[in-house]
């Protein structure tokens, strides 16, 4: 497909047409999540710019800009088709349980759009939030989880490992594994990420320049990459709706997952908190 049928394709791109029919969806959320300023809202605002008239000029509709990130803080939902919305998500600052907790939530459809994200470490406050989702649940919504990554910055083993282990967890909820999309392209060793994200299963890996602020110079490539990464995000939702799907039935299988791992995250955090009183007990017994 050249550019023009490409973005054809995306814009009229409708679930009504899938061989099982829409199956109660409507909607495709591209749902980003990542790190701190490694350039989520950048990638809406690419991936906005890419569907509109060749014409229409360059401008952010995420708020982006933080080098270090931080400046996103709201889950905020972007349409950029009548069936495709993309979600900016707040930046983790590690993949540790409190954060993915929160993007497993997420990926279960058990928190609403477009609100303040917070990262909640208590048990029972995740699960009145839980609770609630359960007053008016979401079955209509496909989700799509995608990973962002700057290849400006280092991992350490240890975050590949958690990596890792959070894009499984995020793959058996979805049923999609977390498309990858690999930033700042020209600025680092991109392939490095890619063989690095491929080990971990990665299917469909993605590495982009971003239109910003301060360069939207237009090429062609630059275009296609953009493109090319939502055409095969649609080519992953096809491939899940050819098979019969039963929302209410999906939902309870996630509300499974999620209640195992939050129950698991409090067992390790109350360890965690009894060693460290044993060990200030010893110590103030020691003195
Ligand atoms: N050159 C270049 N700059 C980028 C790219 N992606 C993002 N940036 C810049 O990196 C900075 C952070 O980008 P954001 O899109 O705000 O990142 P984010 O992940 O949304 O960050 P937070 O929401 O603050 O966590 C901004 O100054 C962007 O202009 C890219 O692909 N290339
Ligand atoms: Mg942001």
């Amino acid at each position: 497909m050249n550019i023009d049928q490409l973005k054809e394709y995306i814009r009229f791109y409708t679930l009504n047409k899938c061989p099982q029919g829409n199956q109660g969806f409507n909607r495709v959320l591209l749902q980003l999540f990542g790190y701190l300023g490694h350039g989520k809202s950048s990638l809406i605002n690419s991936c906005k710019y890419v569907l509109q008239d060749r014409d229409t000029e360059f401008t952010m509709i995420a708020q982006s800009g933080a080098a270090d990130g931080g400046l996103t803080m709201e889950r905020k939902s972007y349409q950029l088709t009548q069936t495709i919305t993309m979600v900016d998500n707040r930046g983790c600052s590690t993949l540790n349980g409190y954060e993915t907790g929160e993007i497993y939530a997420q990926l279960g459809n058990f928190i609403p759009l477009d609100q303040k994200v917070e990262w909640t470490k208590e048990f029972e406050e995740m699960m009145n939030r839980l609770e609630g989702s359960d007053v008016e649940p979401t079955f209509t919504d496909i989700i799509v989880p995608i990973f962002v990554y700057s290849v400006k910055k280092d991992l350490t083993d240890a975050e590949t490992q958690e990596i890792k282990t959070f894009l499984t967890n995020c793959r058996n909820i979805t049923g999609i594994f977390p498309i990858i999309v690999l930033t700042n392209k020209t600025s680092g060793n991109f392939s490095k990420f890619r063989d690095l994200f491929e080990g971990m299963g990665a299917e469909e890996i993605f590495a982009v320049e971003n239109f910003t602020e301060e360069d939207h110079f237009e090429t062609r490539g630059r275009h296609l990459q953009f493109l090319n990464m939502m055409y095969k995000v649609l080519e992953d939702v096809n491939f899940k709706m050819q098979k019969k799907i039963d929302p209410k039935r999906e939902r309870a299988k996630h509300k499974i997952f999620l209640l195992t791992f939050l129950h698991k995250r409090d067992q390790q955090k109350n360890v965690k908190e009894n060693s460290v009183l044993n060990f200030k007990q010893v110590r103030v017994g020691n003195y």
